[in-house]
């Protein structure tokens, strides 16, 4: 049966604030402070594990191997010789906000009738540029089965894809045909636009996708301008709901009037600036959200403390709830590690329509994995890092070889090469 799986990304031992992300204001504001990757890692788990305690179907994708030696290799370097910079850059664990990690088509959207999945190029950011490599070995384990799934290498420079988060799916139940809808940004605002139109557009073509039923929408410069550096800070999807801010699209009307003609069931829940800033929307991460309908069929919003913590954004959740709106049940997890670089819950997670019986069960989380992975996270991942210990060699190896544990631990050894 089709069902709606979170991969979550399990948050590297390298966890660190080295301010990497142009246009991100948490991981600017953030930049230098003492990262805690062993909580942050714990804290994703048990968001993990209340949604598989909540009935969802959940997954998740392993750390990627840090410092990334190969790219540095590939730049004429090693984590040795690298500057700072350099280093920070092969060191993150940006690879933990599964969002980013592909754009994913379900079957019944696709001329062939497979779930295609596109890694993403993420290229806009050097730290997050390198990721697709393990990204794509790792999903073709994980969906090898090519009778269910079509996998594709991510689109080409200098078209910049960032997956997910970028890409919306209106449906009338998960396993109904659906709408895909693509938002991209234009350059010219301080911040980089991250998605460009081109990439999803190639992504629409590469997955078989209906014109009928893709849309593609602009992001309004202004979310970009005030951090929204991608779509998935603004608004979020699920089955006939859009939840969104009325200033994240460019051309709101216009876009909304498309989804209206493409899915007459659709149901916008629009926030209005007047209730909710774009700037409290934005540090609080309301429409970082995962929108999720739980088995009973109501939907319900996971979303971080940090939303309860902003009166506007706890207001206008309260009254929704209240009232007679559909998101009818509110599920607030602390993720401060990693909301501080901008990763919210729905970073955190890949949504994949499929039937699990067609995915690898490595990558598939029960209590008992989960149990697993948090003792060894306890055990193995480093309690702080400061920037400035990013130069230690011990730490790398500590990070290396942690990791590599996580993967044996798992069954998936074959992900323990030094280079992807
Ligand atoms: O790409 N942060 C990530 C956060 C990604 C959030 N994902 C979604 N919205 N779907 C980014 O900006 C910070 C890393 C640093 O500063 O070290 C970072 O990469």
């Amino acid at each position: 049966m089709l069902t709606e799986i979170n991969f979550d990304g399990i948050v590297g031992p390298s966890h660190n604030y080295a301010g990497l992300s142009l246009g991100n204001l948490a991981s600017a504001r953030n930049f230098g402070k003492v990262s805690a990757p062993r909580a942050a890692a714990l804290q994703g788990l048990a968001k993990m594990r209340a949604n598989l305690d909540r009935g969802l179907a959940q997954g998740f994708l392993l750390p990627q191997r840090r410092p990334d030696e190969g790219w540095l290799r590939q730049l004429g370097t090693t984590p040795e010789a690298a500057s700072p910079t350099l280093r920070a850059n092969a060191t993150s664990a940006s690879s933990m906000w599964a969002a980013n990690a592909a754009t994913v088509s379900p079957a019944p959207d696709t001329a062939d009738g497979r779930c295609h999945l596109t890694a993403a190029n993420l290229v806009t950011m050097p730290h997050r540029s390198h990721e697709w490599r393990e990204t794509l070995a790792q999903l073709q384990i994980a969906f090898a089965s090519a009778q269910h799934f079509a996998l594709h290498a991510p689109v080409p420079a200098p078209f910049g894809d960032e997956g997910a988060a970028n890409h919306m799916r209106l449906c009338a139940g998960h396993a109904a045909p659906g709408i895909e809808v693509f938002v991209y940004g234009q350059a010219g605002g301080p911040f980089p636009a991250r998605q460009h139109r081109e990439a999803s557009e190639a992504v629409a073509r590469i997955h078989g996708l209906s014109p009928d039923r893709t849309v593609f929408a602009r992001q309004s410069d202004e979310a970009i301008a005030a951090g929204a550096f991608h779509n998935d800070v603004v608004a979020v999807a699920n089955e006939r709901v859009l939840f969104t801010h009325e200033l994240a699209f460019a051309d709101r009307e216009g876009f909304y009037a498309e989804l209206r003609a493409k899915l007459p069931e659709v149901e916008i829940v629009e926030v209005p600036a007047a209730a909710v800033s774009l700037a409290d929307a934005i540090s609080s991460y309301l429409f970082n959200a995962q929108l999720v309908t739980l088995p009973s069929g109501e939907m319900a919003l996971v979303l971080p403390q940090e939303a309860r913590e902003t009166p506007s954004v706890w207001q206008w959740l309260e009254a929704h709830v209240g009232g007679n709106g559909p998101i009818r049940h509110l599920f607030v997890h602390d993720l401060r590690e990693s909301m501080a670089n901008g990763g919210g819950p729905a970073c955190l997670r890949l949504r994949v329509v499929a039937d699990p019986a067609t995915i690898d069960p490595r990558f598939m989380a029960t209590p008992d994995k989960l149990d697993l992975i948090e003792a060894l996270v306890t055990r193995l991942w480093p309690e702080r890092i400061a920037v400035e210990g990013l130069a230690d060699p011990a730490l790398w190896r500590t990070c290396v070889e942690a990791r590599a544990e996580l993967c044996v631990e798992l069954g998936l050894s074959e992900l323990n090469r030094a280079e992807f």
